[in-house]
């Protein structure tokens, strides 16, 4: 199964594209985001495909295991939890990512959803702040897109 999704912001853009070979597959997560900051960013499955009031109504990090907010190497994680994008001086970033809990089919797909991109570092739910266990703490959402299938 494909999906993709285009991100859109006021200065940041890009395609990401998922891929699942079957259902107890990883997921491959590739795609570039341009027009960020230098540095992390938080890069989340948030869990409505709702952008009615921009990148803020697509609601919190995907979690139908109710978990706490973790890195995506945790077994603590959100399933929606997928760490930083870190840019470079160009402000662009490729992504390469496998992950074992993002799902495009099942009752953890993340088909309709919303994948979203922050101002900040993800603090992968260990810096201490009081949004570290549910957020990372990754500030405001910079640039979000909705997942749909991909031919
Ligand atoms: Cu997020
Ligand atoms: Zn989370």
């Amino acid at each position: 199964m494909k999906a993709v999704a285009v991100l859109l912001g006021s200065e940041v853009g890009g395609v990401v594209h998922f891929s699942q070979e079957n259902e107890g597959a990883p997921s491959t997560i590739t795609g570039e985001v341009t027009g960020l900051s230098p540095g992390k960013h938080g890069f989340h499955v948030h869990a409505l495909g709702d952008t009615t009031n921009g990148c803020n109504s697509t609601g919190p990090h995907f979690n139908p295991t109710n978990k706490e907010h973790g890195a995506p190497e945790d077994d603590t994680r959100h399933v929606g939890d997928l760490g930083n994008l870190t840019a470079g001086d160009s402000g662009k970033v490729e992504i390469s990512i496998k992950d074992s809990q993002i799902k495009l089919c099942g009752p953890h797909s993340i088909i309709g959803r919303a994948i979203v991109v922050h101002a900040d570092p993800d603090d992968l739910g260990k810096g201490g702040h009081e949004l570290s266990k549910e957020t990372g703490n990754a500030g405001a959402r910079v640039a979000c897109g909705i997942i749909g299938l991909e031919a």
